[in-house]
């Protein structure tokens, strides 16, 4: 996720753009600059398509019917599983549980397993960075069985050092729930140490990969982790798709979380039996589309040399940091080496709202506010940020259009 200072040769991003209609799209009469795919990432055509193919030609309820269209549905649904544990190296297709988001997978997780082995005095360490997805979850668990949340604190730059995790990490930690990558600050957290320490101490690791799995070849197996969680639409699939991965052994531990359709063996009034995991955990008729849109997704990735777009990545973000800087008035919030393309700042005399709306004026869409990491805030000294986010069909004319969007904004706000 670092090194060369330029784009590989063999990475073509006007190619890559060509795929993403949207960015052909003006907005207030100016060329979209697209900076916000943190938030939420643009659509190829493949993507498009496969969704559009799906409702006009193959549509129909999975797991259910015998006809030929529902079993041509269930496999397209199925086969995006398969695609999804091919991405991370899942060792088990049933591993990879279909969610509607990274934060129902969370909900999930603290939910079942949480309830389950967690009790009075149990922790869970996670970091200043969390997003409230993998924060609120856990309070919500802390309510109900009287655990506690133990923060692991970061550093000026961003960064985190692994000794704070070995401060933190004890005999009473049950579970270490942390960040990938950091949405607000790019910080790349050294997960596969924390996993170390937290496998040492007997305890189990969650990442929350929505940041992560965008950026960065992700091997659940070779992260060591126990839990991977992340959402479709950052990833360039569709809404209201999310995965929770997580090992076989913990996942047929868990209870189920929603009780319905599908996750059932047999019922009666009087008991019933669950279905094997993944369908445990997916009650009622699932987003059928969305994962096979996340499936399209992740085939076009992998039609990517996602090596060269990750170093594409890296220099984007090289150019925007040092370009920013010499903005007067500029100031870089989270510069950790190694970090991914996510560049937050603040400018002096100019709140991030006003700033984001000035910017959208001139066609640049950059996310403004406390990025849902309101503790991160308090800890950085201030209410909110700016944040430009990079993709894989960003360019380096785009950083140049955020800079001349800037000087014109000091112009009007200052
Ligand atoms: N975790 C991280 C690290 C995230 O960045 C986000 C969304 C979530 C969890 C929640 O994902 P969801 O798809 O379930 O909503 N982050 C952002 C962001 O940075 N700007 O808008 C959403």
């Amino acid at each position: 996720m670092n090194k060369p200072l330029t784009t590989p040769s063999s990475y073509d991003v006007t190619k890559v753009r060509a795929d993403f209609p949207i960015l052909a799209r003006e907005v207030h009469g100016k060329p979209l600059v697209y900076l916000d795919s943190a938030a939420s990432a643009q659509k190829p055509q493949q993507v498009i398509d496969a969704i559009t193919r799906v409702y006009s030609h193959e549509y129909a309820n999975v797991h259910r019917g015998a006809y030929y269209l529902s079993e041509t549905a269930t496999a397209a649904y199925e086969a995006a599983r398969e695609k999804v544990r091919g991405f991370i190296n899942a060792a088990h297709v049933s591993e990879v549980v279909f969610t509607k988001g990274a934060t129902e997978a969370i909900n999930l997780v603290a939910a079942t397993w949480g309830r389950k082995f967690l009790k009075e005095g149990d922790e869970i360490v996670l970091t200043t960075v969390e997003h409230h997805s993998n924060i609120v979850p856990w309070q919500l668990l802390r309510e109900a069985v009287g655990c506690v949340l133990t923060v692991v604190p970061v550093a000026a730059d961003g960064s985190i050092d692994i000794a704070e995790f070995a401060k933190a990490i004890g005999p009473k930690t049950k579970l270490v729930a942390v960040a990938h990558v950091s949405n607000v600050l790019g910080t790349v957290l050294p997960v596969r140490d924390i996993a170390d320490l937290a496998h040492a101490a007997g305890a189990k690791i969650l990442l929350d990969g929505c940041q992560g799995i965008v950026h960065a070849h992700v091997d659940v197996q070779d992260l060591g982790c126990d839990f991977y969680v992340f959402s479709g639409h950052k990833l360039y699939g569709p809404t209201g798709i999310g995965v929770l991965w997580a090992r076989q052994e913990l996942l047929e531990a868990m209870p189920p979380y929603q009780g319905g359709g599908d996750m059932i063996d047999t019922v009666t009034f009087a008991k019933t039996t669950w279905a094997p995991p993944p369908a445990k955990f997916e009650a009622g008729t699932p987003p059928i589309v969305q994962a096979i849109g996340l499936g399209a997704a992740i085939d076009y990735l992998n039609s990517l040399d996602r090596v060269a777009a990750a170093k594409h990545e890296t220099a984007l973000l090289r150019y925007a940091m040092s370009s920013l800087q010499q903005v007067p008035g500029i100031r870089l919030i989270g510069t950790a080496p190694g970090k991914a393309a996510v560049q937050s700042f603040v400018m002096d005399g100019a709140h991030p709202h006003d700033l984001a709306t000035v910017l959208d004026r001139s066609g640049v869409c950059v996310r403004a506010g406390h990025h849902c990491a309101q503790p991160l805030m308090d800890v950085l000294g201030v209410t909110a940020t700016t944040r430009a986010s990079f993709g894989i069909y960003n360019t380096m004319a785009e950083v140049d259009a955020l800079i001349a969007a800037l000087r014109r904004a000091q112009e009007v706000l200052l």
